[in-house]
């Protein structure tokens, strides 16, 4: 019985996901009822306006919901507006676009979720699988919506990375392996706790032949006595870890030395984790060892990800505009440090999301030389540490910085914080770090 032989059909959002989820309901014979909260949203005019039945932009009007029988609702709207809360309470079944997936998919899927880490993963487990000989396709989070990866005909496997948002509204995905990373402060505007977002990242789990967690995070493991595989760098009996093998620490995979970590391309302890994680789920969708090794030698990481922009009288500038929150920042932090001979310049501040900004005071007292803050929770971090300087643009950050970094230095962005009080998103925030350093010049 398909999920779509619903009478009325609404889809709540038109960003990437929601246009891709129309594009599948026009496909399948379905006759879509079209909303959005904002009153331009930016694809609009790709949406052939005689196919649907009314799209209706600016304040939901519940009403109209309430007379839908399945709703399909984009992960930027929470689904605890008023408006859904009401439409649910008269019948209607709220879904994400990855639930419908779940139910129209027959390709093995992986699935990666967690605070930090996700799109690392997510890319070096395809990546892994790629050099396997395997088509495995990476979507969701990551950018490209599943219900338009799922028109990838030659696809063999299915790279998912999914957010808490889109893990609220999925019931039904089967998966070969989930990994659920690591739990931090996150995206606390839009939950009361960090025991319900964590709970919605728990979902990962629940129809997963392998439920890979965090050994050292107990809120990534598996609810149910089910199928687990605990990684942890530190010593433990789960066959992945990091060994001491011919005088040099080894990534341990499946209880067998891999590749000696000096070899890997990313650098970092929280890569150490995220190499292990993406070999445990690649294996399981079949992937060869030779090929996580090759790709573990190439692979060097994402843009904006500690990413090293450029050096410059022997100075490095690193550019990790993906560092959203408080967890990241701190990983940022720990796998840069040891590796700096002089001082640490860090720019960091926006859009802290709710979050508890004091969790960064010991790491900016003990690890952070020199502070410089900008956006809106700008003021609250540039308290936590003596002789910080609070600037206006990035612009000015990058000038601050370059006039008190001396060879040797590191100036790193990471920003503990969102963008958008600023900017368009952390990949403008990257891009215009990069641009005014490259000024400098
Ligand atoms: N919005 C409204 N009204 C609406 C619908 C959306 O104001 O009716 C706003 C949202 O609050 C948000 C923006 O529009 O600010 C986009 O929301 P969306 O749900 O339309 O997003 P999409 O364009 O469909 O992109 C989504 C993911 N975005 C979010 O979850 C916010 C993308 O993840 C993902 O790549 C894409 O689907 C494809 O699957 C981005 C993201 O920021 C990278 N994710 C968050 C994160 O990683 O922290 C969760
Ligand atoms: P996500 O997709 O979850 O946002 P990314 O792979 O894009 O994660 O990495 C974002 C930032 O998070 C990185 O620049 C790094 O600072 C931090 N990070 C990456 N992996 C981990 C990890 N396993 N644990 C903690 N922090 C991490």
């Amino acid at each position: 019985q398909s999920i779509l032989t619903a009478k009325r059909i609404a889809v709540v959002g038109l960003g990437l996901s929601g246009l891709a989820t129309v594009r599948f309901l026009l496909a399948q014979g379905i006759k879509p009822v079209l909303m959005d909260t904002r009153k331009q949203p930016a694809g609009l005019e790709q949406i052939p306006v005689e196919k649907v039945d009314g799209i209706y932009l600016g304040e939901l009007d519940a009403n109209r919901l309430a007379q839908m029988e399945l709703i399909i609702v984009s992960p930027g709207l929470s689904v605890k507006h008023p408006a859904l809360r009401f439409a649910r309470l008269q019948g209607a079944k709220i879904i994400g676009d990855v639930e419908l997936f779940a139910h129209f998919n027959h390709k093995p899927v992986l699935a990666i979720t967690g605070s930090n880490g996700k799109s690392t993963v997510t890319m070096l487990t395809t990546a892994m699988l790629q050099q396997s000989g395997i088509k495995a396709v990476a979507a969701g989070n990551i950018g490209l919506p599943v219900l338009e990866a799922i028109n990838h005909s030659d696809a063999e496997v299915f790279v998912l990375e999914l957010s808490s948002f889109q893990l609220e509204t999925t019931d039904s995905l089967a998966v070969v392996a989930s990994v659920n990373l690591n739990i931090s402060a996150d995206h606390l505007d839009r939950y009361n706790t960090i025991a319900e977002y964590a709970a919605a990242k728990q979902r990962i789990h629940r129809h997963s032949q392998l439920a890979i967690y965090n050994a050292d995070d107990r809120m990534t493991q598996p609810a149910q006595s089910q199928a687990g595989l605990a990684l942890s760098l530190k010593p433990n009996t789960s066959g992945y870890g990091i060994v001491q093998h011919q005088q040099a620490p080894w990534l341990l995979v499946e209880g067998e030395p891999l590749l000696p970590v000096a070899e890997m391309s990313l650098f970092g302890e929280h890569n150490q984790f995220n190499a292990l994680a993406a070999a445990a789920l690649a294996l399981a969708a079949g992937a060869s060892r030779a090929a996580l090794a090759a790709t573990l030698r190439t692979f060097s990481g994402l843009a904006h990800r500690c990413e090293l922009v450029t050096e410059l009288n022997g100075v490095r500038w690193v550019n990790d505009s993906k560092g959203t929150n408080i967890g990241a920042t701190l990983a940022a932090l720990a796998g840069l440090r040891p590796g700096i001979r002089g001082k640490l310049i860090l720019i960091a501040g926006g859009d802290a999301k709710g979050a508890d900004v004091q969790e960064l005071q010991s790491v900016l007292q003990q690890d952070v030389d020199q502070l410089i803050t900008l956006g809106q929770d700008g003021p609250a971090i540039a308290a936590l540490k003596a002789d910080s300087v609070q600037v206006k643009t990035l612009q000015q950050a990058v000038s601050v910085a370059a006039s008190m970094a001396k060879a040797g230095d590191m100036v790193l962005l990471s920003p503990a914080c969102a963008s958008l009080d600023m900017f368009k998103s952390y990949v403008d925030r990257g891009e215009q770090f990069a641009r005014a350093v490259k000024e400098l010049k």
